[in-house]
C-alpha cells in the first residue's frame, strides 16, 4: 500500500505482545478494521516473544487484512521482516541504526522512533524520521521499566517539530478525555487491547481526537 506518509492517523495502536491464537486475533483485527475508516488508525506488530518464523507468518497475514481496509502497518524493530512483508515501515529505537541507515533499506517507507525527551524527538526529526513516540507519559502497567512518567507537558515539543509525535503510555478511560484536549496524536496498548469491546473501544477513541 502507498498511502502518503504526510497524512498519518491520529491513533497508532500497538499490540500488545500476547498473540498466541493467530486466528481469533487476525478476526477480531478484520472485524475492527471493517468497523473504523480507512487510514484512521496505524498498527504496528510488537510481539517480542514470537520466534522469527511466526512473527513472519503473522504479519504477513496482518499485510494481507490492512491493505484491504487501507490501513497503515508498522513494524517494531524488524527490518526485514518489514520489508519480506512489505509492511508501511518500521519502528526504531533511539539506539538503533539510525533513520538515515534504515531508510537505505527501507526507501521511501516510514520510519518512526521511539523517543523518551524532548532532544530525542528533535534528532530524530533532524536524523530523517517520519514520526515519533513519546513516552511514558504516565505510569504504564504495559512496560514498567520505562522509568518515571514524563508528564504531559513535554508534549509541547510537538510545537517544534513537523513530524507527528504520538503521545504514549498510560493513556487510559480516566485521562484521555484532558490529554485528548491539549495533543491529538495518541499511541496506545492495554486500553485498546484490554477492552471488552475493541471496535467500540477504538471507535470512542477516535470521536476524542479526530
Ligand atoms: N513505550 C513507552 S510506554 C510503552 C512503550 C512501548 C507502553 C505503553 O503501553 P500502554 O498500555 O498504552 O500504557
Amino acid at each position: 500500500m502507498k498511502t502518503s506518509i504526510n497524512s498519518f492517523p491520529p491513533l497508532y495502536i500497538i499490540t500488545q505482545e500476547h498473540i498466541s491464537n493467530f486466528s481469533d486475533f487476525l478476526k477480531k483485527l478484520e472485524h475492527v478494521l471493517s468497523s473504523v475508516p480507512n487510514n484512521s488508525i496505524m498498527l504496528q506488530l510488537r510481539e517480542k516473544h514470537l520466534s522469527d518464523r511466526e512473527f513472519y507468518t503473522l504479519a504477513l497475514k496482518m499485510r494481507t487484512i490492512t491493505e484491504t481496509y487501507k490501513t497503515l502497518f508498522i513494524i517494531n524493530e524488524r527490518i526485514d521482516i518489514a520489508l519480506l512483508c512489505k509492511a508501511d515501515g518500521v519502528q526504531i529505537t533511539s539506539t538503533s541504526i539510525r533513520p538515515n541507515q534504515a531508510r537505505k533499506l527501507l526507501g521511501d517507507g516510514i520510519v518512526g522512533i521511539s523517543t523518551h525527551s524532548q532532544n530525542e524527538v528533535i534528532q530524530a526529526q533532524q536524523d530523517g524520521a517520519n514520526l515519533v513516540t513519546l513516552g511514558p507519559i504516565f505510569e504504564t502497567p504495559s512496560k514498567i521499566n520505562m522509568g518515571k512518567p514524563l508528564g504531559t507537558s513535554i508534549l509541547s515539543v510537538q510545537k517544534r517539530v513537523s513530524i507527528p509525535v504520538y503521545a504514549l503510555g498510560g493513556i487510559q478511560s480516566d485521562n484521555i478525555e484532558s490529554l485528548a484536549k491539549k495533543h491529538k496524536n495518541l499511541a496506545m496498548i492495554s486500553m485498546v487491547w484490554n477492552a471488552s469491546d475493541l471496535s467500540l473501544m477504538i471507535r470512542s477513541i477516535l470521536s476524542k481526537i479526530q
